[in-house]
């Protein structure tokens, strides 16, 4: 039964910082008003599916730590299993969930009936919903668990693989519009490779391309109102993955003609894994225009691997949630717990424990971001630093009406000798920590 399966059967409250209850919020108040938006509106948290409800424990030395009543291959077990998910939903007042298709319903023998089985667990969902309040982020679709995509999925050098995947994002896609999803994503999954010495690698970006391109004609097909975003990543699992970060994105969606129709899903620990910090990534998507949502964890800075934990890590996140800030909030994204608890964290309380302390700490890092917002000192130390830009010597030589004739002309004619100015950088830092304390 679900409702014992947590110790509490009322939902999570909203306690305020002096609080001694774990099982509490401190900081996260969704209806606190922050900017002229409520904190729920702001974030937009959401809970995945296959972290909290489909992985085992498991790590490279050792299998299963985690017990758990719907583990199993069977629909009955896949049903018992969207209970409990809804019950912790309902528990954490979640205003968002997350899935991939084969989180929520076994694989069968053919594709028609595995997708039957999603289908079936979907109108589930689709009923509880109706009473719930929870709400789809995003569905999507699993293509790498397989032996059939261990050498990718629209990359594989067999089409009838290709064609394989295309179904299933087909029934995946279709299923997240019924329920009313406000993204689709795409993750890359095995989409790279481990060598070059078997790979066509000119060939493989080709398909990808098309892959992408299907996707956006169906969506528009069947009028999916949703953003289709692209999560990349690094490697892991493939040696090198063609989805790589923000920047390798947004050349290829050029490459292919799609900058215009497709957003980025920026997860945290991909971030770090690809060298990057996690507001780089934001700040870049939000300059190319191609910010959407996030997928909310944190990674490991010693291991090099993608930990997935997570995230408690106050002043990280609040340069982060600036940068959303900045670029204007999310519209149809939010934040996705693709986070798992560690593999000793067999309690099932832990796996309130680990929303709620992430959901107060990024409450609270909202709290200072808002914060460098409204004060603007940070904003106004960068306005300053670029203002000759806004003079008419600036514009002139960013609008075309310089050339290197021109200027070296102007150099001398002028006699310019550029002093160069502090860029201030404890200075800044000061001040984010100044925020913090808010
Ligand atoms: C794996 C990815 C995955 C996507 C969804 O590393 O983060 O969980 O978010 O396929
Ligand atoms: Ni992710
Ligand atoms: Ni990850």
């Amino acid at each position: 039964m679900p409702e014992e399966f947590f110790s509490i059967a009322e939902p999570v409250r909203y306690e305020g910082p002096e609080t001694d209850r774990t099982l509490a919020f401190r900081w996260y108040d969704p209806d606190r008003m922050v900017l002229g938006r409520r904190m729920e509106e702001h974030l937009r948290f959401a809970v995945c599916y296959w972290h909290s409800f489909t992985w085992p424990g498991g790590d490279p030395f050792g299998g299963q730590t985690l017990l758990r009543p719907w583990f199993g291959d069977t629909m009955e077990k896949a049903r018992l299993k969207a209970d409990v998910a809804f019950e912790m939903f309902r528990l954490l007042g979640v205003p968002f969930f997350t899935f991939h298709d084969r989180d929520i319903a076994p694989e069968a023998e053919s594709l028609a009936e595995s997708n039957r089985n999603v289908r079936e667990i979907a109108d589930l969902f689709g009923k509880k919903m109706e009473s719930a309040s929870v709400r789809l982020l995003w569905g999507t679709a699993n293509l790498f668990s397989n032996r059939r995509y261990m050498a990718g999925a629209a990359t594989n050098p067999d089409p009838e693989v290709f064609a394989y995947a295309a179904g299933q994002v087909k029934n995946a896609l279709e299923v997240t519009h019924e329920l009313g999803g406000a993204n689709y994503v795409l993750w890359g999954g095995r989409e790279g490779y481990e060598t070059l010495l078997n790979t066509d690698l000119k060939r493989e970006l080709n398909q990808l391309g098309r892959f992408l391109s299907m996707v956006v004609e169906h969506k528009e097909k069947i009028g999916f109102k949703g953003t289709i975003l692209i999560e990349p990543k690094p490697q892991e699992p493939t040696k090198h993955q063609y989805d790589f970060d923000v920047g390798t994105i947004y050349g290829m969606l050029q490459a292919f003609g799609l900058e215009d129709r497709v957003k980025i899903n920026i997860e945290q620990n991909h971030a770090i894994l690809a060298g990057h910090s996690f507001e780089h990534e934001i700040a870049l998507a939000a300059a190319l225009g191609i910010f959407g949502s996030i997928d909310i964890n944190r990674g490991d800075y010693q291991s090099g691997w993608d930990t997935d934990q997570f995230a408690m890590n106050v002043p990280e996140m609040a340069l982060a949630l600036y940068e959303i800030l900045k670029a204007g909030g999310f519209t149809t994204g939010g934040l996705n717990f693709d986070a798992k608890i560690r593999r000793q964290s067999i309690d099932p309380d832990d796996l309130l424990i680990a929303h709620i302390g992430s959901m107060d700490a990024i409450a609270r890092a909202l709290l200072a971001a808002a914060d460098m917002m409204e004060k603007g000192d940070l904003k106004s130390f960068v306005e300053e630093r670029y203002s000759g830009w806004e003079s008419d010597f600036g514009r002139s030589i960013l609008g075309g009406g310089e050339s290197l004739e021109s200027l070296a002309a102007q150099v001398a004619e002028k006699d310019l000798r550029p002093q160069p100015k502090s860029g201030k950088q404890e200075f800044l830092e000061m001040l984010v920590d100044r925020h913090l304390g808010v």
